[in-house]
């Protein structure tokens, strides 16, 4: 099966090992959008090794109904389409990128040098540094290119999606009253929490 993706003109081709959908059970606040124009969000990484880690990012995405794509592109194995995929993302309407990628990491960082579309980082956990190498890959942009780099691992991912969010809602406000809704979910999470007894 291939991932979630929001439809319209596909540059690349999904590759690598088939990603397997999200199994979250969260209701979705909208219905999933489709059409090429309303495509918003790219949600890329290196490997489909990098999938139970960037899964965590289209789940969010999902929950609040935003136009997304999930695919591979990896930016030492198919340099060429990485830089089509960053060259068109403006053309495309993507508003926002999400790049995940784990050891020398170097897909935001590539991508942002292409496109001015907003680049998202999140370090991939990795086999033999836990993603430290990645963090440092992403985080250590040089000035003038930015990539704005999110936690190691599941929570980056996550909240990689929920800065796009927060992003387009600047301009949307049903979104912008969706991630109020969210934020009230986790206080009330919070404040609903017990301790077991010492
Ligand atoms: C990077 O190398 C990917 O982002 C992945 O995290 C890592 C390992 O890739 P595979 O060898 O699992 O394909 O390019």
């Amino acid at each position: 099966m291939r991932p979630p993706s929001g439809a319209g003109p596909k540059i690349l081709a999904l590759t690598g090992p088939a990603l397997q959908p999200p199994t979250s059970k969260a209701p979705r606040a909208r219905p999933p959008m489709t059409t090429a124009t309303q495509l918003q969000v790219g949600v890329v990484m290196g490997s489909s090794s990098d999938w139970d880690t960037m899964q965590h990012a289209v789940q969010i995405l999902q929950h609040f109904g935003v136009a997304h794509e999930a695919r591979v592109v990896s930016a030492h194995r198919m340099p060429d389409e990485l830089f089509a995929y960053a060259e068109n993302a403006q053309a495309r309407g993507l508003q926002a990128i999400i790049a995940g990628a784990g050891g020398a990491a170097h897909l935001p960082g590539m991508l942002a040098a292409k496109t001015t579309v907003p680049v998202l980082g999140v370090p991939v956990p990795s086999r033999h540094l836990q993603g430290v190498d990645s963090l440092h890959s992403i985080v250590q942009m040089p000035k003038g290119i930015p990539v704005a780099t999110f936690a190691i691992g599941n929570a980056g991912a996550a909240n990689a999606a929920l800065f796009a969010v927060a992003m387009l809602a600047l301009h949307d406000a049903q979104l912008a009253q969706q991630l109020q809704d969210f934020r009230a979910e986790q206080t009330r999470a919070a404040q609903a929490m017990t301790l077991p007894p010492a």
